[in-house]
């Protein structure tokens, strides 16, 4: 019997995944770095734990950024613990977003909308209010059980250009595709933009969103660079990658979640000039998103902000002060482990989510608690993990900044957050 070939859990990357290039060179390491939402229960604290690189490349020739390896899908994919809907702040932005593309496409009762990465369905219930006939596309079990246990029909698989023949034979094509925060999680764009092709409307719109590289060079953003984050997109490279697959980009728009996205729409038919997209296209080439130099210098502020958290939680635990972290977020678990802190410098993390309460953060091992315990343990100090929520964060903890309480966000640079509204003391 022939022995079934392991698939190697970690590929070398030796050509750009938009254009192809081999010129292709790496500016940033992060180091050997555990998945970021492999968060640890408390039997399985004494397990070896997996680390895989964690570099990241840039293509001289399209501007595409990228990470150096790909790590195996299915170690990071099967089972999912974000899920957007636990934060009102992402509720509301896809409700806006369903109205934005359904005005779009003039969507009539019972049009097909399919989401891809469609996680527990979020999305998919704002397009249904609008009347859509919806479908979710998402590899992972756990949440796909959870959307279909919640009418949100989800085909529990990846989005490949196989899978989009089926769909369309099965249900016809879709008047709205939609993908948020996962097309950088592809490893194969070209099959990823057929499938989108073949499954689109003629008068169709494909959206994504994504964040925006741009955000994420200038606002120091590196912690928002993990495994499943394969690309950092950006309009240049992707315009070339679209237009190889008949799609072209139309109104790129940019939004504040997640520390900065793009929204950006994508049609079937012949190439058009779209005046946003040739202003972003301008604008990437302002900010220098096309040279290799700004990736240096990226690098080094960087170095600077490793530097700078650690001295100022040196000095903090010098004045035996507490300091606790908020947020158990893949960003905040990338920052903690590049910066080595663990739990002698932040003894736990609060956070909203139920099932990653009582757990650990992967390679420092901090508890992560409730987030009424803030309050209970009152830390002088709490460094905002999830820092792309300061404000609704800060807005709920009045008490804990009455009581004297103060948070501090480590991204782009160690920043003492002033509460907006006066706070009693
Ligand atoms: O790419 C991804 C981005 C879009 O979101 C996903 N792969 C993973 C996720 O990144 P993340 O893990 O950094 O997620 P968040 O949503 O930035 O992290 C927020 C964390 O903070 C969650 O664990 C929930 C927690 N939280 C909280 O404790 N209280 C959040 C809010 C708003 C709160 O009030």
């Amino acid at each position: 019997m022939t022995q079934k070939t392991q698939r190697p859990e970690v590929i070398q990357v030796l050509k750009c995944r938009a254009c192809d290039s081999k010129s292709i060179t790496t500016f940033l390491e992060l180091g050997p770095t555990p998945i970021p939402n492999g968060f640890i229960a408390k039997d399985d604290l004494a397990k070896p734990e997996k680390f895989y690189p964690l570099d990241v490349c840039f293509c001289s020739k399209c501007g595409m950024v990228q990470l150096s390896h790909v790590v195996d899908p299915q170690v990071m994919f099967m089972n999912y613990v974000y899920v957007p809907s636990t934060s009102t702040t992402m509720i509301r932005h896809f409700d806006e977003l369903a109205k934005d593309a359904s005005k779009r496409v003039n969507l009539e009762s019972g049009n097909l909308v399919v989401d891809i990465g469609s996680n527990d369905g979020t999305l998919l219930k704002a397009f249904r209010k609008l009347g859509a006939t919806i479908l979710g596309v998402d590899p992972a079990t756990n949440l796909a059980t959870l959307a279909n246990e919640q009418a949100v029909p989800t085909v529990n698989e990846f989005f490949t250009k196989k899978l989009a023949m089926l769909l369309r034979k099965q249900h016809g094509k879709a008047k709205i595709i939609s993908a948020t925060n996962m097309v950088a999680h592809v490893n194969d764009l070209h099959d990823f933009f057929e499938g989108i092709g073949i499954l689109l409307d003629e008068n169709g719109q494909f959206v994504m969103e994504f964040p925006y590289l741009v955000n994420l060079i200038k606002g120091r953003e590196f912690d928002t660079i993990y495994q499943e984050h394969l690309s950092y997109l950006s309009i240049n490279p992707l315009l070339g990658l679209l237009r190889q697959h008949g799609l072209n980009l139309v109104s790129p728009k940019l939004f504040k979640v997640h520390g900065g996205s793009i929204r950006v729409y994508a049609t079937k038919g012949k190439a058009v000039d779209d005046k946003d997209v040739q202003r972003f296209v301008f604008k990437e080439r302002r900010e220098g998103m096309l040279k290799e130099e700004t990736y240096l210098d990226f690098q080094r502020g960087v170095a600077r902000v490793k530097g700078d958290l650690n001295e100022q939680l040196y000095r903090l635990r010098k004045l035996d002060m507490v300091v606790a972290g908020y947020g158990a977020s893949a960003k905040g678990n990338i920052l903690l482990n590049y910066c080595r802190i663990g739990r002698e410098t932040i003894p736990f993390i609060v956070d909203s989510i139920p099932h990653k309460q009582g757990k650990f953060t992967p390679g420092t091992h901090i508890p992560i608690l409730p987030e009424d315990q803030l309050l209970v343990h009152q830390p002088d100090v709490t460094l905002l993990l999830a820092w792309n929520f300061a404000s609704e964060i800060v807005a709920k903890q009045t008490e804990y900044l009455a009581k004297g309480g103060r948070f501090v966000r480590p991204i782009p640079v160690l920043e003492l957050i002033r509460p907006k509204v006066r706070v009693k003391r």
